[in-house]
C-alpha cells in the first residue's frame, strides 16, 4: 500500500469530458468571421492550451491580425467564450468519457486524494453540469496559475494544495502540452491518446476506456522501482 500513489490530477478536456469538439466548434465560428479557416487538425495543438494563447495561434494564419490590439483580442476571446458557453448548455451526466467514473470511484475507494488540473476558466462550471463535483477534493483552474501547460504549474499547484510530494502523483491528459507539464513536476504521466502526440508519457492507452485502475498502479510501481 505504501507503495501506491497517493493522488491523481485529471485533466478535464480530452480527459474526463470531450469539450475538445465544443472548444472546435466554438474557435471555427469565431474565425469565420475574421476569414481564418481552421480544420481539426489544427485544433490538436490547441488541446491544453489557454484561450488567449489559442487566439494568438489561430491569427498567426493569418499575418495581418497580428497587429490586433489587446482590447481587440480580448474582444475577440470573449466572442469564443460565448460560443463556447452557448455549446456547453446541452453538457450533463451523459457526457462522461468510458471508464472515468470507475477510476474515480477506485480513487475514492482506496483513500486517494483527486483534483482537476485544467487549463479552462469553465472548468467548475464543466465539472458540476457532469454531477462529479463531489469526487474532487481540489479544483485547479486557469485563474490559478500564472503559467498554463506545458508548465508544471498546474500540476503543481493541486499536489501543494493536497499536501502530496510530487513523485506519489499520477497525472492523466489527453494533451501534448499536458503531458510535458505533469513530467516536468515530475509526477507519473498518464497519456490518453496517439503516440504521434504523446510519445513522452509513461504510460499511453488509446482512449480513456482503457483507463484501467489496477494496470496504471503497476505501471507506477514498475516506474518507481526502477527510477
Ligand atoms: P477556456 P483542459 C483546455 O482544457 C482546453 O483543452 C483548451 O482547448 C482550451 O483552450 C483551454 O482549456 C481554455 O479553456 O477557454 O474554457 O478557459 O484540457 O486543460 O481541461
Ligand atoms: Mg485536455
Amino acid at each position: 500500500m505504501s507503495q501506491y500513489p497517493k493522488a491523481f490530477i485529471y485533466d478535464l478536456d480530452g480527459v474526463i469530458t470531450d469539450t475538445a469538439e465544443f472548444h472546435f466548434l466554438a474557435w471555427q465560428k469565431l474565425a469565420e468571421g475574421i476569414d481564418i479557416t481552421i480544420d481539426r487538425q489544427f485544433n490538436e495543438q490547441l488541446k491544453g492550451i489557454s484561450r488567449l494563447e489559442s487566439l494568438e495561434r489561430i491569427l498567426a494564419l493569418e499575418p495581418s491580425m497580428l497587429s490586433l490590439s489587446s482590447d481587440e483580442k480580448q474582444r475577440l476571446a470573449n466572442q469564443k467564450n460565448n460560443h463556447y458557453l452557448e455549446l456547453v448548455e446541452s453538457v450533463n451526466t451523459d457526457d462522461i468519457l468510458p471508464g472515468i467514473e470507475q477510476l474515480l470511484r477506485e480513487n475514492k475507494e482506496h483513500q486517494m486524494k483527486i483534483a482537476l488540473g485544467s487549463a479552462s476558466n469553465n472548468a467548475k462550471n464543466i465539472v458540476d453540469r457532469l454531477g462529479l463535483t463531489h469526487y474532487f477534493d481540489y479544483i485547479v483552474d486557469a485563474s490559478q496559475v500564472k503559467k498554463g501547460k506545458p508548465d508544471p504549474e498546474t500540476f503543481t499547484t493541486a499536489a501543494d494544495f493536497l499536501g502530496v510530494p510530487y513523485e506519489e502523483c499520477i497525472g492523466i491528459e489527453d494533451a501534448e502540452a499536458g503531458v510535458e507539464a505533469i513530467n516536468g513536476a515530475f509526477m507519473f504521466s498518464v497519456g490518453v491518446g496517439a503516440v504521434e502526440q504523446l510519445a513522452q508519457a509513461d504510460y499511453l492507452v488509446a482512449n480513456t476506456s482503457e483507463l484501467v485502475f489496477d494496470e496504471i498502479i503497476k505501471r507506477y510501481i514498475e516506474k518507481r522501482t526502477i527510477s
